[in-house]
Parts: C-alpha cells; structure tokens; sequence
C-alpha cells in the first residue's frame, strides 16, 4: 500500500560539488533521506512509468537508503528500478548502466572518498538520462524543492531482496537486481585493447591495483586478475567494506602512501594505481614516476590514438579550472579545442553530449571520456596499460619524455581542512575585495598580470555559473587559484592550487615543493592564511 507521510522541510539539503553530502547521524533524523529522495522526484518530469538506477559504494547506511528509495520510486510511479547487487554500483559503472539502458535517470549513493561508518559521511546524488550528475538547474531545483517539501509518497513493502539477481515487485513497480560488474566489463573490453592487455601481463610486468577497501574491488578483480589474466595478488583491498578498513579512501599521497612506496621500492611492482570510495578517481605510479593527476589527462590525450576507442582522435579537451594547463598544451599541438569549466564532473556533461570534447580532467584524480558521464578510475587505469603496452616504454619514460617535448606544468595543491567556516569565509571575501588592486604589484618577485573571480560561460546551453574560485594570474604564466571545496561535511575547506611552467627540460627533475616555493609564499602574502585560519601548514598535499 502506498502512504503519503506528512513532513516538514530541512534547511540544509543543499547538493554541493557532488551531491548532497552529510555525517550518517544527520541522514539517520527521521524524515531526512525521505524528504531529499521526494524532492528529486518532485523537481523531475515525466518519469512516470520509466526506469531509475540505484547503486551505491558500499558504505555504511548504503543498503538503509536502498530500501527507501526503492520504496519512495515506486510510491511515486517508477515503472521499474535496476539496482546492483547487494546495492552496489560503481559511480562510472552507474552511469553506464543509465546510458545503456535508456532510463530516466539513477540515484547514486557515496560519499566519494570521504571516510565511511555509522559517524561519518553519506551522500546522494542524481544523475540524469545522459548518465551525468544533475546539472545546477535541477540541483537548485532539488533545493527549492526539499526547503517547500510537506509530504513524500512511499509504499509500505517490507524488506526488497537486493542480493539475488532477478526481478521482483513493489507495487506496480518492478524491482530488477543487476551484476553490477558485467556491463561495466563489457564496456571497458571495447574500449581497450585487452589481447595487448594480457600480453603485457603475460610478459611479467607487475601491477598493483590498490581498491581501498572500497567499490572498485569486484571491478578490478573480474577486469584485471580473470579477463587479462593478471597474477591473483594484483588487487589488493579489494573486499569493500562499509568503512573502508577505518580509512579514507582517497587514492593520493597521503591516503594511498602504502602503494607509492611499495611501487618505488625495489622489488615492488612496475607499475600501481588506486581508486576511490565511489571508483570514480584514480592514481597512477609508475617505478619512480609518480604522475600527477593533471599530468596524466594531458598524456592520455596525448596518447590517445594508441587505445582502440580514441584510434580516429579526439574531439576535444576539458580540464577543471583548477587542473594545471599541461592538457591546453596537448590540445593546441594536436588542433583541437580546450575547454575549462569550474571544478566539478557536473559541468563537463554539456561539452561532452555536444561533441566538443572526447576527454576531461580535474586536478583532484578525476579523469574520463565520452563513454560515460563521470569520472572513471578503472577506465583511466586501463587507458595507461593501453598506453604502457603500446610504447613498450615505462611510465617514468614516457612522461620524461612528454615533459621534453611539452614542458613541465609544476603543479600542487594545498588543503588546510576543517577550518572554521567564518574564517575560510573571511578569508575568501577579504581576497574578493582586494583582486581588482592586485594587477601590477609584485609579490616574490612575481608581478601579478591579472586577477579575478573565475564566472563559467557554458558555451552550450548559456548558463553561467559565478564565484567558481579566486585566480591570480602572473607574468610568464604561473599562477595561484583559491576555492573552498563543496564536498567536506565538517567545517570549510580551503583549497589553494599553485602552477608554473617550465619549458626547459633541464629544470625538470626539481621536487614540485621546492620549484613551487616562491608561488607558496605568495599565496600566503596575497591571502594571508596564516592570520585567516591559524595554520601554519595545509593539512594535505597532493
Ligand atoms: C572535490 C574535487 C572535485 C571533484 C569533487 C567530487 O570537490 O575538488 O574536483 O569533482 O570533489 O569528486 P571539492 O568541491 O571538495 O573541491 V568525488 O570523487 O567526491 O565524486
Ligand atoms: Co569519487
């Protein structure tokens, strides 16, 4: 039977960066998964009698909200429902699942990379019928929505069998439970040389593919050790779990140390990579080459032609504002377009359904293609075996080689977490009101060219999107940007991204710290964070 439940509205169902993203204790209030679920539906149209996804990480809370919204969609006429087994769905393999079988639209479930457990965080977030995230229209429409909410339709079904493929009913609706990992499968076994692929593991070349005891673990075991034949041992933590082992699971320097250094070591693997919560990001260590995240969109797109897909080249670049130019580069010798959008998957969507860009990329371990709509961490491992096994070279040679011939975009990102958010507001409206007498001083020997607060003119549908992160712009080309993120659920996060260039591949063996010295010092003189937040030093480098 269906019941409508009167409700009242919650203040801070805001979708940010990604979603809506809370502590588990704030989803857990009576009402609160309810109402934000019945307030997608509310700011959608015409899904009467259509299909919806539902998938999620794995984390703690993730089957809870399964069955309401499995509850919620067919109270609200939702012909049929796919969902993962065991309520699983990679955030890539989601999106697929979306575009491959026409559905309406899918409710993805993570936090991303943010820890999991009954004290720490859940997310949820819509992707529409082209297998991306909502665009800001419909998310600012989910917000009004959820501010006006006075009741949500749910059928009172027990509990749904999401753990047996096979199809089932709620009401009218149909519930149909999904392997999760087939299509995904599939779609990468198109997209790459796999014969090259198993060669390449045949030959001995060692791999460690680290899943962070999260989504990506049964991805990576049926792609990499059953269908390219990799040694059983390649992936490593690769039994999700709801809290991830008690860590974050965040493929970077800090999170995913224990991997760089066995791949640095002389007897480790030749070659590692991770992935995050959701399998959407993804690192990538060669032997003595870590290879940063902007880097690796500007020699992917570099490379293209090597992997099947990509053979007839690429349409277009997307990078984050944020990312570091390396990719502008790449673009301008190969004569394809360049885009930078604000940071945020959400609005590479338009660029891709127009055809203007094949690939994109986000400085925060996010790369992806025209063959989903977010991000994809497996898929941008797979590209650089497909790469790897073309060239026949290792991964320190091959971008040894693409800094000689391109230059090196020094690149690093400061983040100075859980600042209070008075503070890292201060400090951000301090630096809004000093950019327009910015142009012409000079800071560290540097001389500041230009200055401003980074607006996004989509070119496809005309929307503009403002106060997208502060930019200060220095002669020659270096540059420092300021933004608080829009995923973290305790405090504010300050971001501060520093670039410069250098073309002479003599100074390319400098430690990215050291060659960025100046461009660090600066950021503090121009924002002054220190004074600002009371740090003296960001609480991650990536
Ligand atoms: C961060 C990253 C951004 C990424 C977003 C979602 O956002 O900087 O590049 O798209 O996370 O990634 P923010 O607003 O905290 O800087 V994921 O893997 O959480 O879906
Ligand atoms: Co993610």
């Amino acid at each position: 039977m269906i019941r409508t439940v009167a409700t009242k509205p919650f203040s801070d169902q805001k979708p940010g960066t990604s979603g809506l993203r809370k502590k588990v204790p704030v989803f857990e209030q009576a009402h609160y998964s309810e109402n934000f679920i019945q307030s997608i539906f509310d700011a959608l149209d015409g899904y009467r009698g259509k299909t919806l996804v539902i998938g999620g990480d794995g984390r703690y809370y993730n089957r809870e909200v399964i069955q309401k919204a499995l509850r919620i969609a067919a109270a609200n006429g939702f012909g049929k429902v796919m969902v993962g087994q065991g309520g699983i769905l990679s955030t890539p393999a989601a999106s697929n699942i979306i575009r491959k079988y026409k559905a309406f639209g899918g409710i993805i479930l993570s936090a991303s990379h943010n820890p999991g457990g009954p004290h720490e965080d859940f997310g949820i977030k819509y992707n529409a019928e082209n297998g991306g995230p909502a665009p800001e229209k419909l998310t600012d429409a989910i917000f009004a929505k959820s501010k006006a909410i006075k009741e949500y339709r749910i059928s009172d079904a027990g509990e749904i069998d999401i753990d047996t493929l096979g199809t089932s009913r709620i009401e009218d609706m149909t519930v149909e439970v999904i392997d999760p990992v087939k299509d995904y499968a599939e779609l990468m076994e198109s997209l790459f040389d796999f014969e090259a692929l198993r060669k390449l593991f045949k030959s001995g070349f060692r791999m460690a593919f680290d899943s962070m005891h999260a989504v990506t673990g049964p991805y990576g075991k049926e792609i990499l050790e059953n269908r390219l034949g990799a040694p059983e041992g390649t992936c490593r933590n690769f039994k999700p779990l709801p809290d991830f082992g008690g860590h974050h699971p965040d493929p970077n320097l800090v999170h995913a140390k224990a991997l760089y250094d066995d791949v640095m070591s002389a007897s480790g693997p030749d070659f590692g990579a991770a992935s995050d919560g959701d399998g959407d990001r993804n690192m990538i260590v060669g032997k003595g080459m870590f290879v940063t995240p902007s880097d690796s969109l500007a020699l992917l797109a570099a490379n293209a032609k090597l992997a099947p897909a990509y053979a007839k080249g690429i349409a277009g670049v997307a990078r984050s504002m944020p990312t570091s130019a390396a990719a502008d580069r790449v673009a301008e010798k190969i004569g394809v377009d360049c885009y930078e959008t604000p940071t945020g998957w959400k609005f590479f969507g338009n660029l891709l359904d127009a055809g203007k860009v094949t690939l994109c990329g986000e400085e925060s371990f996010g790369t992806g293609s025209n063959h989903v709509r977010e991000k994809d961490g497996l898929w941008a491992v797979l590209f650089w075996l497909n790469v790897i096994a073309a060239r026949g070279e290792s991964v320190k040679d091959i971008v040894t080689k693409h800094w000689a011939t391109y230059g090196r975009n020094y690149y690093s990102r400061h983040d100075y977490e859980e600042v209070e958010s008075e503070k890292a507001d201060a400090l951000m409206r301090d630096l809004r009101a000093k950019l327009p007498s910015l142009p012409g001083t000079r800071v560290r020997g540097l001389t500041v060219a230009k200055a401003d607060d980074f607006a996004y003119h989509d070119p496809v549908d005309g929307s503009v999107s403002e106060h997208q992160g502060i930019r200060v712009m220095f002669e020659g080309g270096a540059r420092v940007v300021f933004r608080l993120s829009g995923t973290g659920t305790s405090g504010a996060t300050l971001r501060v991204y520093m670039e410069h260039y250098e073309p002479d591949a003599a100074k390319h063996c400098i430690d990215t710290q050291e060659a960025l010295a100046d461009l660090i010092a600066a950021a503090e003189d121009i924002a002054g964070i220190r004074k600002h937040t009371g740090r003296d030093k960001p609480s991650v480098i990536t």
